[in-house]
């Protein structure tokens, strides 16, 4: 553990109360570099070769056995075929990246910082680590995030996926920086889920209505550009997005997920756990230190 305090009461009221946090500067330089250089040599090292060259669709990775590439829409051409160099074609890789890579595991399941943030948020008591993922947000490509909430597809019951997103690289309004609209984690119960469906394939399966009266505005949103080493702490039911990349840059993030290990993670959910790769936990052993605030709002 480290032996000096992360969140303060405030900052931690405020993820309470927005459901999102930014924490500038949580990496170290010498992490930003390790994660951007590893992110790069993998796209190096991924080859096209038996790529089924499809766009991202979540029911082939849910496996977690690889690291997979899943390439932009705007990559290929009218022949079908990549338009651009494969390091600006691919949209992002995923889903086991802290389990397998020993740079990602570094920050991941082995980061005392990240710990001591956990235990200070005391969102979650036993927390399960699963689905990371690097987004490259390629430059003049890279795709739209719509509007979504995270606990529909990382869904439990009760809901209780946390998001963990860090800028590799600055994020700017062109680039595609996040938005969120505060507070709609306490106004959006979560209404749907992403599942797999019976005849195979994935698909939305309803959980209650939508609140006629919960609808939002672009206005009403928040954008957050950062600088790189940014984490931003995402609540599973906030309500967040992110625009197209229109400028000539990338914007790299390293993003994975916690849920409670306490609550049901069923097997219609689109990623799996399996007996070689089960879902990491955060903490070896039940963390013994007192905890703030509830593991849900
Ligand atoms: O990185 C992005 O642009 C979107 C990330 C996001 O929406 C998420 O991690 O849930």
């Amino acid at each position: 553990m480290v032996d000096f305090e992360i969140l303060t009461p405030e900052l931690n009221q405020k993820f309470h109360k927005d459901g999102y946090l930014v924490i500038p500067g949580f990496l170290r330089e010498d992490e930003i570099t390790a994660l951007l250089t590893r992110s790069k040599e993998l796209l190096d090292e991924f080859s096209l070769d038996g790529h089924p060259l499809t766009c991202f669709t979540t029911d082939e990775s849910g496996d977690k056995k690889h690291i997979r590439f899943f390439l932009e829409d705007e990559a290929f051409g009218e022949d079908g075929k990549l338009n651009r160099p494969k390091e600006l074609a691919v949209n992002k890789m995923g889903h086991a990246l802290h389990e397998l890579d020993p740079i990602f595991r570094s920050v991941t399941l082995e980061n005392p910082r990240l710990q001591q943030l956990v235990l200070e948020l005391g969102f979650h008591r036993s927390p399960l680590v699963l689905q990371s993922m690097v987004i490259f947000k390629q430059p003049s490509i890279g795709g739209q995030v719509p509007e979504h909430n995270d606990s529909t597809f990382l869904y439990t019951d009760p809901p209780s996926a946390l998001g963990f997103w860090f800028a590799l690289e600055e994020c700017t309004p062109q680039n595609g920086a996040l938005s969120f609209l505060p507070g709609s984690h306490l106004r959006n119960p979560i209404t749907k889920r992403f599942v797999r469906l019976p005849e195979g394939g994935t698909g939305f399966e309803s959980l209650s209505a939508p609140d006629p009266l919960a609808t939002s505005s672009p206005s009403d949103y928040k954008q957050e550009p950062c600088e790189a080493g940014t984490l931003v702490l995402i609540h599973g039911s906030v309500l967040h997005k992110s625009e197209k990349n229109t400028s000539p840059h990338t914007r790299y993030a390293y993003t994975f997920h916690m849920i409670e290990s306490g609550a049901t993670y069923d097997a219609k959910n689109w990623l799996q756990p399996t007996p070689e790769m089960p879902f990491s936990p955060l903490f070896s052993l039940p963390p013994l230190v007192a905890r703030r605030g509830g593991p849900s709002d």
